[in-house]
């Protein structure tokens, strides 16, 4: 298992300074931000060419929406979330997360068609996953479906629900990352959750029950990490929460924590 940060958190003026700082810490990935990523690449390849500390993954920042109303804003996010992968391939990044849709739903209900609007939307994504996932088979990088809690959407919540999309849709590059932050909220046990999930499990975010670093807050990361250990999970985990001043004192605290129950 291998400990990444969000690149906002790390102190630091440039990505230079926040790579070389992540370094010293003894982070083993950093996690980008999707937005504008196409503006940085050449900035990001120069600082990755003097770094030992590689990219994880890259989050979100697409345009469009999945699961948007009209057909241009679908295409829209069709269309960058596919131009992502390509740049966390050739950022050698596990994969690229995606959530599919923000807030209420903007699709209408087409009752009796469908019997609520969300049957209409899973439909919709398995089949847009079922395109954007061929892009991801042929780059080879992740589409790394994330839940959230029900105030930020009211689409996928649970990881089970993400599984069902991912045994639907049934393609290599189709799997799930898990938020502890939002499994919190919503799953009834974490690590029981985790336990279900573990072949679809490709990226996860750490937050304590607070969204501050893990250490300041009340979640069981101990038995969690457990699970995680016993099914051999080998990939990424990041960041993302808030870090309370000093901030490099609280990374280097946190850090010492979830290494101790590594
Ligand atoms: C939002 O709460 C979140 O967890 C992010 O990872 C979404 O991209
Ligand atoms: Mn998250």
């Amino acid at each position: 298992m291998k400990i990444a940060i969000q690149e906002n958190l790390l102190p630091g003026k440039t990505l230079r300074e926040k790579f070389l700082i992540a370094e010293k810490l003894g982070f083993d990935g950093i996690e980008l931000w999707g937005r504008g990523i196409e503006k940085r690449i050449s900035e990001i390849e120069s600082v990755l060419s003097i770094s030992k500390v590689p990219i994880s993954t890259i989050c979100s920042g697409y345009k469009g929406d999945l699961l948007g109303s009209s057909r241009s804003e679908r295409e829209a996010a069709i269309k960058d979330i596919k131009f992502k992968l390509e740049v966390a391939a050739k950022l050698n990044a596990v994969g690229l997360i995606v959530v599919p849709t923000f807030g209420g739903p903007k699709l209408p209900d087409l009752y009796p068609l469908y019997k609520d609007v969300k049957e209409l939307e899973y439909r919709l994504l398995v089949e847009e996953l079922k395109d954007i996932g061929k892009h991801a088979d042929e780059v080879g990088v992740f589409i790394l479906l994330e839940p959230l809690n029900r105030y930020e959407t009211h689409f996928l919540n649970r990881l089970e629900q993400a599984i069902k999309i991912c045994k639907d849709v049934n393609m290599e590059h189709v799997k799930i990352m898990a938020d502890f932050f939002h499994m919190n909220i919503e799953e009834a046990s974490i690590p029981e959750s985790l336990k279900i999930a573990k072949d679809y499990i490709r990226h996860i975010h750490l937050a304590d029950s607070n969204r501050w670093l893990p250490g300041f807050g009340h979640t069981d990361f101990k038995s969690a990490f457990k699970v995680l250990k016993n099914s051999n999970y080998k990939y990424f985990m990041a960041l993302e929460c808030y870090v309370p001043e000093p901030k490099e004192e609280s990374l280097r605290k946190s850090l010492a924590y979830l290494k101790s129950l590594l």
